[in-house]
């Protein structure tokens, strides 16, 4: 299955953090990381006062179901040194978010495939956009609608 996995991180050493991340996702059993966007820095959402956050997108062709996957990334944020207080989107060092599943819609207890707002947010937009110019999101349309639709805040584009 092609999967679309969403990193994000406010919290340390971001942009080591997704590098170690993209080595952990590298290494998931019956997994091949496909190809992997460059990284965006944006404000936290909401106004927030917290530190920017830094974001990317990976694709991987995987054989796990979506609720195996979504444990094994949970254990990469883990490791990374995540913390849930119960805060609503407080700091954290790794998010990990399954973004789509092969063509799966999904709506369980512990996964809403595609991620609730796919297509609402500019830092996985673009990073989609970036690997996948002709991706079509089931229920949603075509990238390209979506990022001409979606209110593009200050992005940038890191250079690494
Ligand atoms: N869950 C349901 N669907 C999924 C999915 N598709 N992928 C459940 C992953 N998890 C999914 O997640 C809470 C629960 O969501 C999980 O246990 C899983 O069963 P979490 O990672 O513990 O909590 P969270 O990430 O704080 O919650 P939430 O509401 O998903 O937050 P978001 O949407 O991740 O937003 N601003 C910028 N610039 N960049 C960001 O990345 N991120 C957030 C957090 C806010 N502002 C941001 C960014
Ligand atoms: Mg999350």
């Amino acid at each position: 299955m092609q999967t679309y996995i969403g990193l994000g991180s406010n919290l340390g050493e971001c942009v080591k953090i997704l590098e170690s991340a993209f080595t952990h996702i590298s290494q998931i059993p019956d997994t091949q990381l496909v190809s992997s966007s460059s990284f965006y820095a944006s404000k936290p959402l909401a106004g927030m006062q917290q530190n920017d956050y830094v974001n990317a997108v990976a694709l991987l062709l995987t054989s796990l179901s979506a609720i195996k996957l979504l444990d094994v990334l949970q254990s990469i944020e883990n490791r990374h040194g995540r913390t849930r207080s119960g805060q609503y989107w407080e700091s954290r060092t790794l998010d990990l978010d399954i973004l789509l599943y092969h063509n799966e819609q999904i709506n369980s207890k512990r996964l809403i495939v595609p991620h609730y707002a796919i297509a609402q947010r500019d830092f996985v937009l673009l990073p989609l956009q970036e690997i996948n110019p002709e991706l079509d999101i089931v229920g949603y349309g075509h990238i390209k609608k979506l990022v001409s639709a979606c209110p593009m805040r200050e992005i940038k584009k890191l250079d690494l």
